[in-house]
């Protein structure tokens, strides 16, 4: 059996270690994998209709996208099943996501539970549904401690935004207790622009990723971050879709999966 997975940037780490994992899921049970990669959201329509006339039997999309594009592509796919992984949960197809308003709220109770009240924020780019949900999440989780972040930023998910939007909130007077960032590569570069300003994490700043990618225990600090389990999303999205015959008839199902707070070294 042949399965379809379309992606975002494999250069960016979650997303291959989603990619990898449904890789070895699926050759652990007989099937092939042809992947697709996008750029932009809007080439999802043309990778359906590529991986559909290879015959894919079954269609995993991790781009993250607006509920009417997702909609739609389910709708062009029938009556082969699609599987969204980044998605909102108004949208009305099948999916399986992280819980972002979780994972929000344990990186910012796990500070305020520290003593930290001059809280940035880090997050990732707003055309992504899941960086939007993280960023709200804090937003909310602060507000109900009555503080407001002392900084907002935006970064592209990469290292090197991450190094540059640092240094930007790390010029002020005022040096933030703490910075909430929306995943861990950008979190690499926060801490990098902290190691050149001298500036001690955790001692000065407290770091908080999101992820838990597998390098992430090896930054210096080892990286507090909150866990998405990529390998078992990988599992059980080939598993669902092998287990499809008629989703397309049926309720959409939409599973979120928990994600769990790691801490490690980044936060004091
Ligand atoms: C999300 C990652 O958290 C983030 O680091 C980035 O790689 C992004 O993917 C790329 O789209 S995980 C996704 C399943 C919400």
């Amino acid at each position: 059996r042949t399965l379809g997975l379309i992606t975002t940037d494999l250069a960016l780490h979650a997303p291959s270690q989603i990619a990898s994992a449904v890789k070895t899921r699926a050759g652990e049970r007989g099937a092939s994998v042809l992947i697709s990669m996008v750029e932009d959201p809007q080439q999802c329509l043309a990778a359906v209709q590529e991986l559909l006339a290879q015959r894919v039997e079954g269609l995993l999309v991790n781009v993250p996208l607006e509920d009417a594009l997702a909609e739609s592509l389910q709708a062009q796919a029938v009556p082969v099943p699609v599987l969204f992984l980044d998605v909102t949960p108004n949208a009305r197809v099948h999916s399986l996501v992280f819980d972002a308003e979780q994972g929000a709220n344990l990186g910012a109770e796990h500070l305020l539970a520290l003593g930290h009240q001059r809280i940035a924020l880090l997050g990732g780019p707003q055309s992504s549904v899941s960086a939007r949900a993280r960023l709200a999440g804090w937003l909310s989780a602060l507000g109900q401690a009555g503080l407001e972040p002392c900084s907002v930023v935006q970064g592209d998910w990469s290292a090197a935004s991450g190094y540059e939007k640092g240094h930007q909130l790390l010029a002020g007077a005022i040096l933030p207790q703490a910075i909430l960032v929306a995943n861990d590569q950008m979190a690499l570069g926060v801490m990098r622009a902290c190691a050149e300003k001298g500036i001690a994490v955790p001692g000065q700043i407290s770091v908080v990723g999101f992820d838990d990618t597998t390098d992430s225990a090896w930054f210096t600090p080892p990286l507090t971050t909150v866990r998405q389990a990529f390998r078992e999303a990988g599992l059980r999205s080939v598993e669902w879709l092998l287990a499809q015959q008629d989703s397309a008839k049926e309720a959409p199902s939409q599973t979120r999966l928990p994600v769990t707070l790691i801490e490690r070294h980044s936060t004091a």
